[in-house]
């Protein structure tokens, strides 16, 4: 059988209660949504907020997986992911548990508002490139190119990686 699975790199934000423990739900959760699989998890970045008020520093990291589920329901399945981790919206950029952006499925394009692909800001911001770029560093963010030209662009002021990791799953801890 042909494999019909397409690449998907998620990006997932966190500046509000336990942010490791967090983003580790997160990743689990995702490696539990039917039709998708984890691939590969970036290492963790301490990342100062882009936008929006005043608020906590970040952790970011991406993860590349293949999935098979369409673009939509998968958003629909990472909006329950957030929703579990109590992500109250308020303010837009403002603070939140947890965020799970589609930063590129495949080479799908959209510009639809509820769900824009690639990502329409994932080209500039360091947080994305950097943990992307250290998971696959051919990688290219289709209509904007390499993804490593692209951080070299955006430059690495305000990400940090850290020495703690996320564990992938199947992993041993
Ligand atoms: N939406 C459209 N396209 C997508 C997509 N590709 N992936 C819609 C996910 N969602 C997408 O999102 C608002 C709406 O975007 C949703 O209804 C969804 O259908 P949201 O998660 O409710 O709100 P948001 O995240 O505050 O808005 P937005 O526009 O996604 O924010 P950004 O641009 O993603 O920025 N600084 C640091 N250091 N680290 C961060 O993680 N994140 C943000 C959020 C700002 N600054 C940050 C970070
Ligand atoms: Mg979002």
């Amino acid at each position: 059988m042909r494999d019909q699975s397409r690449t998907v790199i998620l990006a997932l934000g966190s500046n509000l209660g336990d942010r490791h423990e967090i983003l580790q739900g997160g990743v689990d959760a995702i490696a539990g949504i039917g039709q998708v699989r984890v691939a590969a998890v970036s290492p963790l970045y301490e990342t100062a907020p882009v936008g929006g008020p005043s608020q906590p520093d970040y952790l970011n990291a991406v993860v590349l997986a293949r999935a098979t589920l369409p673009s939509r329901d998968l958003l629909d399945r990472l909006h329950e992911i957030e929703a579990a981790f109590d992500r109250v919206r308020e303010v837009r950029w403002g603070a939140r548990t947890l965020d799970i952006d589609i930063i590129a499925s495949g080479d799908e394009r959209s510009d639809d508002p509820e769900l824009t692909l690639p990502h329409p800001r994932a080209h500039e911001r360091a947080f994305v490139l950097a943990p992307w770029h250290d998971i696959d560093p051919g990688a290219v963010l289709p209509g904007r190119g390499p993804v490593a030209a692209l951080l070299e662009k955006a430059g690495r002021s305000g990400v940090r990686r850290v020495k703690t990791g996320l564990i992938a799953p199947g992993e041993d801890a």
